[in-house]
């Protein structure tokens, strides 16, 4: 049996780092995935004065359904949130960019010129490193497809901009269904907090329940109306993931499963809006 949640040291360290750093900011960037933007909110906010401006991107929305992203972007701009919807591996949005740099202190203005100071905050691999990277203009900092990469809180620089980086972070007291769902999207370490078969039975439940399963039949060309084991038992058949003996490797087939979820193999699919109840919580 797995922990229920992921909070190895580096995260710890990670908020402490953040808390010491908000005096020298000017503006925080809240990194959201824009297919769950709720379970993705940074639980790190509270280490931070309410006075510093928080703008919020939201990643990844080239795998989100676009019209819920639109939803989301009006939830936010109606509360006085300034958002970004943004697929990330093009860069960082245009507009993100010329609004930070319109926060420079004026050539004219008796302030001294330096560059806007501002820290990429958020849960683990939203895609904090390659907003940065966008940023700044260059490959600065590391970018990879598991959730724990960045370590620690540093410094880059662009032209506009100091930019920190700094690890993702989760909420060790949050909900443990919310932690679970978090794995579907690879923003935690699913085999740490759990069984990656358990993850992805109640991941394709969840996707029957909120009719986002055709995807997967689709994919794989797979019958996916009947019974979560039934489903991983059929994937693994059809992906060859077995056992000796021919029995399938059913933690195999929910890896594939998180795997190719994640990556986008069975659609554009967002799993929250805005207003519904939080989606863990119909969760057991
Ligand atoms: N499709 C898609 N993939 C993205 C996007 N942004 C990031 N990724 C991918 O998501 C993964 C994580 O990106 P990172 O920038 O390392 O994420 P991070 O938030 O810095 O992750 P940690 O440092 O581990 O917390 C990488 O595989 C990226 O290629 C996006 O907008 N669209
Ligand atoms: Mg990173």
């Amino acid at each position: 049996m797995g922990r229920t949640v992921w909070f190895p040291g580096h995260m710890a360290k990670g908020k402490r780092q953040l808390g010491a750093l908000s005096s020298a900011l000017d503006l925080l960037l809240e990194v959201r995935d824009a297919r769950a933007p709720r379970l993705t909110a940074s639980p790190t906010l509270d280490a931070f004065p309410d006075t510093l401006p928080v703008w919020t991107v939201l990643s990844k929305s080239d795998l989100a359904n676009p019209d819920v992203t639109a939803e989301w972007t009006r939830y936010f701009n109606e509360r006085g949130r300034r958002v970004w919807p943004a697929d990330l591996r093009k860069g960082a949005p245009g507009a993100l960019k010329k609004a930070i740099a319109e926060m420079r202190p004026s050539s004219s203005s008796k302030t001294v010129y330096r560059e806007v100071r501002l820290a990429v905050v958020g849960t683990p691999n939203v895609g904090k490193s390659m907003l940065l990277n966008g940023l700044v203009g260059r490959k600065a900092a590391v970018v990879g497809g598991i959730p724990g990469v960045t370590k620690g809180v540093s410094w880059f620089k662009g032209s506009d901009c100091l930019v920190a980086d700094s690890p993702g972070i989760l909420d060790p007291h949050s909900d443990a269904r919310s932690h679970r769902m978090l794995s579907w999207i690879s923003s935690t370490r699913a085999q740490v907090i759990g069984s990656w078969a358990g993850h992805a039975s109640e991941c394709v439940a969840f996707l029957q329940r909120h009719g986002l399963i055709s995807g997967l039949s689709e994919a794989w060309g797979i019958d996916a109306s009947g019974d979560p084991s039934d489903i991983l038992e059929s994937v693994g058949r059809r992906l060859g993931r077995l056992l000796p003996g021919g029995i399938v490797d059913l933690e195999s087939s929910g890896k594939a499963v998180i795997e190719a979820l994640a990556a986008g193999k069975f659609g554009r699919l967002s799993l929250e809006r805005p207003g519904d109840a939080p989606p863990w919580s119909e969760l057991e």
